[in-house]
């Protein structure tokens, strides 16, 4: 079987719409086809401002709670915290020393994050970050990687640095591919649709899979459209109605040929009233079955731990292997 491998961080108090459409929805499909592997990457949540302890580790538990209400079953996958298999940042290092300093700094996420503060007050973490991102997948040996559009630079890193690697020392990595779904691979900002959907930016332009059924709405209804009243998807012209176009072609299955048809002549009010409505469909249950989830912490331990131990398994092959091809004199 195929491997597949991806990863979500525990940043924010919950999992945001764009998450579970761009990425986690695939996921919970590749399980079936797949030796599939998920990790829960607290290592990359510390990057910008980091957490509280305790908020860390509460987050980390609720994106877990959330993985497996979203339908990832431990039984069909290893769902796994990054920060159990110190594997990561030991491949992470040989892989820094292949990368080039100006390689590096064309990452535009890095940019984007830094665009605030600027980047000479960032934490080196943060410019290093994909690296260690790359570690995370070549770990595994992962063929399929299913991600957002975003994640798409940082994926072409992890390839060149696998290629790199194989071309100096010989062959130890597979080269994975993107998996990069089509019609939700980028969710937009229901407030600013020129910039993606995202956990930190946490304003009314970011559903938060937690948000209750009212909230949901109001920020649906409020969402950032355009002057006209013609339903049409056109990311161009009209991102934010093609947004909305999108989110509920996803929810409900179809296409967005499909739902701009049903919606054809209709105001851009009843499209808002639709979408809040599938969106609230989904989360409902969604938050409920995560809630039950969370009130038994021990048994989320219980499955990160069985989780972390089938990763290791691989993962620690994989170092024994690269260390070894690098020339790092093996322990006794
Ligand atoms: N808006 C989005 N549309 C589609 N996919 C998205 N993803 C994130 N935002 C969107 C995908 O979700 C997966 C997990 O993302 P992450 O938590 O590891 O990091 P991120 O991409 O940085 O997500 P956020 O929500 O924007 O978090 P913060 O604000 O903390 O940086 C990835 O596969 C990503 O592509």
């Amino acid at each position: 079987q195929p491997r597949v491998l991806s990863g979500i961080q525990p940043t924010g108090e919950s999992m945001q719409l764009g998450n579970y459409l761009g990425a986690v929805r695939n996921w919970v499909a590749m399980q079936d086809g797949y030796d599939a592997y998920y990790c829960v990457v607290d290592l990359h949540a510390i990057t910008l401002e980091p957490p509280e302890p305790e908020a860390l580790r509460q987050r980390t538990r609720i994106v877990t709670a959330q993985l497996l209400a979203a339908g990832l079953d431990p039984d069909r996958c290893a769902l796994f915290v990054q920060s159990h298999l110190p594997e990561h940042p030991q491949l992470s290092w040989v892989l820094e020393c292949l990368t080039g300093f100006g390689e590096a700094s064309r990452m535009t996420q890095f940019k984007d994050k830094s665009a605030k503060s600027g980047a000479d007050r960032q934490g080196v973490g943060l410019f290093t970050y994909p690296i260690l991102q790359a570690a995370d997948i070549l770990l595994y040996q992962a063929d399929q990687v299913p991600i957002g559009e975003d994640q798409r630079q940082h994926l072409e890193l992890t390839r060149n640095l696998a290629q790199r690697f194989n071309a100096k020392y010989g062959d130890t990595f597979v080269v994975p591919e993107a998996f990069i779904g089509k019609a939700a691979a980028k969710i937009l900002d229901l407030q600013d649709p020129s910039a993606k959907m995202s956990k930190s930016r946490a304003e009314n332009g970011t559903i938060f899979l937690s948000d209750d059924p009212g909230v949901i709405t109001k920020k649906v209804k409020r969402a950032v459209t355009d002057t006209e009243s013609e339903i049409r998807f056109d990311p161009e012209a009209k991102p934010g109605l093609s947004n909305l176009l999108a989110i509920h072609a996803a929810f409900t299955d179809t296409s967005v040929e499909a739902v701009e048809k049903e919606f054809a002549g209709q105001g851009y009010g009843a499209l808002k009233n639709a979408v809040a409505e599938a969106v609230v469909a989904f989360a409902q249950p969604f938050a409920a079955r995560t809630r039950e989830l969370l009130d038994d912490p021990a048994e989320l331990d219980r499955i990160l731990a069985r989780g972390a131990e089938r990763a290791r398994a691989v993962a620690g092959r994989t170092v024994a292997d690269a260390y070894a091809k690098v020339g790092f004199l093996p322990p006794v």
